[in-house]
């Protein structure tokens, strides 16, 4: 299997996050990646390709063009203004407040951010745009005839919505992957979700459609981020009634019960009869990462990437989370062995 990464992830480089009340190194830095290129180079998985390069047309097909110029202009305007931090969101249109874009850098960015603990830094955006590249070179790989194929992708994006940023996520690499393969001729795509965390940017992004299925296993928003979306109600509305599908799990699950709504989100993936699958790949689902609650072992990732492959749907792989920093390379290997074995 090909591996897609870019070396200009690590202009993704934040010094803060906001956590517990305190500005921390963030959880979502350059080491990770380091450490899953590490590992694909040791694992005799296939090959390592630098991406192509891909205009902005993808990208306005899933996300605002207002929310883009936000993104590729806002370090030099935050320059400007003379401050001398990141660049953190510290307010937002609450309830019953206008949603309206104001003119004010601050009102933009909490305009545009659903959290705050992302800070935006700079080069984050020049990374947005090597990540978006990998993902979509991968695509192209599926489109020319390669059955799977892994895009590290970093940062991650299954948080970015339609317009908005949050949860470590800037442009939606999955999103942008999987509206690439319907815009070359894909009549259906699925998205399997198995990062610990809900991907309420995609599930957003395609809500409303028929033609992209998004099914999402993570921690319960009751207890887990991102907290206001992905209940197990929300099935898509309109013409995608029926084609979103989210399994909500409490602290402590264990892979046996994981497993049980993987095996029903694959069925149901089987039984919409895709061109292509897209996997948003974290695997924070394990048992010793920071900041999540479920209990996979590395083995279990293996066992995952067999469960997966067993569809047998040309593939496309897209890096999403893991902050186990010192397992993240073993269990996406071990995923992407579980695929090839
Ligand atoms: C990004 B991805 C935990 C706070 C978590 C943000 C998590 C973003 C995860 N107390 N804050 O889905 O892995
Ligand atoms: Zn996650």
């Amino acid at each position: 299997m090909k591996t897609i990464y870019s070396e200009q992830h690590r202009l993704r480089d934040a010094k803060t996050e906001l956590y517990g009340g305190e500005l921390v190194k963030p959880f979502e830095r350059p080491s990770r990646a380091d450490m899953v290129i590490k590992a694909i180079g040791e694992s005799g998985l296939g090959k390592i390709y630098d991406p192509e390069e891909f205009s902005l047309d993808p990208v306005l097909a899933v996300h605002d063009a207002d929310f883009v110029t936000f993104l590729e202009t806002v370090w030099q305007e935050w320059q400007k203004t003379g401050y001398t931090g990141e660049i953190i969101a510290n307010v937002w249109p609450a309830r019953r407040m206008q949603c309206r874009v104001p003119c004010d850098i601050e009102g933009r960015v909490g305009y545009y951010a659903f959290a705050a603990e992302t800070s935006i830094s700079e080069g984050t955006w020049e990374a947005a745009l090597a990540a978006k590249d990998v993902a979509l070179t991968g695509a192209q790989g599926l489109l020319h005839g390669e059955s799977d194929i892994f895009s590290l992708c970093r940062p991650p994006g299954h948080h970015a919505a339609r317009d908005m940023f949050g949860g470590y996520c800037f442009l939606n690499n999955a999103a942008i992957a999987a509206q690439y393969l319907r815009d070359n001729g894909a009549e259906r795509v699925a998205i399997l979700d198995i990062d610990f965390h809900h991907g309420n940017g995609t599930q957003d992004i395609f809500y409303e459609r028929d033609d992209v299925l998004y099914c999402s296993l993570h921690g319960d928003p009751e207890d887990a981020f991102p907290h206001f979306l992905g209940y197990a109600n929300e099935t898509g509305s309109d013409a995608g009634t029926g084609y979103n599908r989210n399994y909500p799990m409490p602290p402590g699950t264990p892979f046996a019960q994981w497993r049980d709504s993987l095996t029903d989100a694959l069925a149901h993936i089987e039984k919409f009869s895709p061109r292509y699958l897209v996997v948003s790949l974290g695997v924070d689902a394990f048992e010793n990462d920071p900041i999540s609650f479920f209990k996979l072992k590395s083995d279990d990732f293996y066992t995952t990437g067999q469960l997966i492959s067993e569809l047998d749907i040309p593939t496309l792989f897209v890096m999403e989370g893991g902050y186990d920093v010192a397992e993240v390379g073993t269990n996406v290997v071990n995923v992407l062995k579980g695929i090839e074995a």
